[in-house]
Order: structure tokens, then C-alpha cells, then sequence
């Protein structure tokens, strides 16, 4: 019997590892981020519904998925974290690896391996937040800047040579918009312009290999309130799904994380909408490549 999306205990036979990474040492306003992984396995485990409206199927079926959690990841240093997050990727380079965070830190973990063992130039980087993260480094509201600070982690992205699409960026500092126009980075406002549709999102990524990194403060706090920095205004709930779904059909999605959660101890929407947007991804990413994708809305 089934009773939990994660229904793999062999990780040797599973398609997807849901990879926890309890990172919350970099933070800039609410803390608690260490304990986002948790809160969401704890919603993988049995708070979900299995059937999917949008495929007509329950993709559990079809989909082995592990779960590894990264234990000791929140005491050691963003140097040694990184480095425990690359080497697993390596490690398990054949699956498809979907990252719980943690601060947005974690996913400089998943950019280094990428960096170090394909080609950068041919990855673009989807990143759904509110915040570019293009800082060069923080000492404008800290005291001391780590270069795997949250609030620096595209900025490492674009050092190392990525593409990049930034969806839902509405608060800025005045060096990150400098580096933006310098480097005519693409990026997708919200709420200064029109809304953009999804397909102009799509075209504007040109690499057919994508990662996603979701910042769960990208979308409006109305859905996902319970994250470090919120900022109001943002992505609408079915609008993202609408877009994860696009995206997963039109790209080869090469990896993944869900970022930012920070869970309050009196709410689940959060964890609950982090969850969901979890198994759309690794659902729609494997029965793709099992050619069973087809959605029906
Ligand atoms: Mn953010």
C-alpha cells in the first residue's frame, strides 16, 4: 500500500531524490529556514493528494521517490555546505535531484556542481524570487558578508558563466540594478509593468537545459507568507503552476530547489504550497522523460 509520496527506500532505484538541505545560517530578517525541509517532507508524507487534475493521473505510480536529508548541513561552515551539496549531486549525478532548503544559499551547492561538470554557457538558471540576489557582497546592511550569502547567490551564478531568467524580482539595491542593466541581465518585474505571459517567460530562456530555483518569497505572501523575507505582491498561485508546467514541457529540467521556507509554528500554508509545487516538479520532470506527459486543462 501506498501511503507517502515518498515511497522509495532504495535510493539505487529511484528516479527522483528529494534532497533536504536545512541550511538557515544566512539569513537577513526572520530566521528559521533550517527547519523549512522538515515541515515540507512532513506534508510529502501524507498531507497531499496523490491524484494530479492536471495530469488526470496519480503520478506516484509511476515515479520512485527518495528522500536524503543532509544532516549535520546547519553546523558547518558555507564553504564546507557547498561542498557537501556539489559532492552530492556528483554522487547521485544520474537522478534527478530536487534540493528542500534551507536559505537560497544552498543552491550555490547545486550551481557549483553543475559549474564544475557541464557547461554553464548551456544552462540557463529560472529563478523565481522577489529579490535578484545579485548582490556582490553584503557589507551595505551587514557587518560581514560571506559570498555564499542568500542575498548573493545569482550573483555567483552569473560569475560562474550561467544564463539567467529572474521571474517575480520587485525590491532591489541600487548596485544590483547598476549590474542588471551592465550585464542586460533578463529579468521579469513584477507589478511595474504588465504581468508578462508565460510564453514570453519561455522564450526568453535560450538553452534547452533549465534549472529552477524557487524562492518561495517570489510568489504573493498570500500563498506562501511564512518565508525570511517577505515582500508583498508577487507570483499568482495558479499563474506558477501554470508556468512550472510549460516549463517542464518545453525545457529538459536538469535539477531543482524549493528555497526560503522559514515554517510558523501556528500556520502549514506555506510547507503545504512548497510541497505541492515539489511533487508538480518531480512528477511532470519524470513522466516526461518517460514520454506519459500529457496534461489535460
Ligand atoms: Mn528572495
Amino acid at each position: 500500500m501506498i501511503d507517502s509520496i515518498i515511497n522509495c527506500k532504495n535510493i539505487k532505484e529511484a528516479d527522483v531524490i528529494v534532497l533536504s538541505a536545512g541550511y538557515g545560517q544566512s539569513f537577513t530578517y526572520r530566521g528559521g529556514a533550517e527547519n523549512g525541509p522538515s515541515e515540507i517532507v512532513k506534508c510529502l508524507h501524507g498531507n497531499l493528494e496523490f491524484f494530479d487534475r492536471f495530469t488526470m493521473n496519480e503520478p506516484i505510480q509511476f515515479l520512485k521517490i527518495y528522500h536524503h536529508e543532509l544532516k549535520n548541513i546547519n553546523n558547518v561552515s558555507s564553504e564546507e555546505m557547498v561542498k557537501q551539496i556539489s559532492d552530492f549531486n556528483l554522487k547521485y549525478k544520474d537522478k534527478f535531484i530536487i534540493m528542500l532548503g534551507g536559505s537560497h544559499s544552498v543552491s550555490n551547492g547545486a550551481f557549483s556542481y553543475f559549474e564544475k561538470y557541464k557547461d554553464p554557457t548551456n544552462i540557463t538558471i529560472l529563478q523565481i524570487d522577489a529579490h535578484p540576489d545579485l548582490r556582490e557582497n553584503t557589507f551595505d546592511f551587514k557587518d560581514t558578508s560571506d559570498k555564499f550569502d542568500h542575498a548573493c547567490v545569482m550573483r555567483r551564478a552569473c560569475e560562474m558563466s550561467f544564463q539567467t531568467v529572474q521571474v517575480g524580482i520587485r525590491t532591489y539595491s541600487i548596485y544590483e540594478r547598476k549590474f542588471i542593466v551592465k550585464n542586460n541581465l533578463k529579468i521579469f518585474e513584477w507589478g511595474k509593468k504588465k504581468i508578462p505571459s508565460i510564453n514570453e517567460i519561455i522564450k526568453s530562456i535560450k538553452t534547452k537545459d533549465v534549472y529552477l530555483t524557487l524562492d518561495v518569497d517570489g510568489l504573493d505572501p498570500s500563498h506562501t507568507p511564512a518565508t525570511g523575507t517577505p515582500v508583498p505582491g508577487g507570483l499568482e498561485w495558479t499563474y506558477t503552476q501554470r508556468l512550472l508546467r510549460k516549463l517542464i514541457l518545453s525545457k529538459n529540467l536538469i535539477g531543482a530547489d524549493i528555497v526560503e521556507v522559514s515554517p510558523f509554528k501556528h500556520d502549514v500554508l506555506t510547507q503545504y504550497a512548497a510541497a505541492n509545487l515539489c511533487y508538480n516538479i518531480m512528477s511532470y520532470k519524470i513522466m516526461k522523460d518517460k514520454k506519459m506527459l500529457t496534461f489535460f486543462e
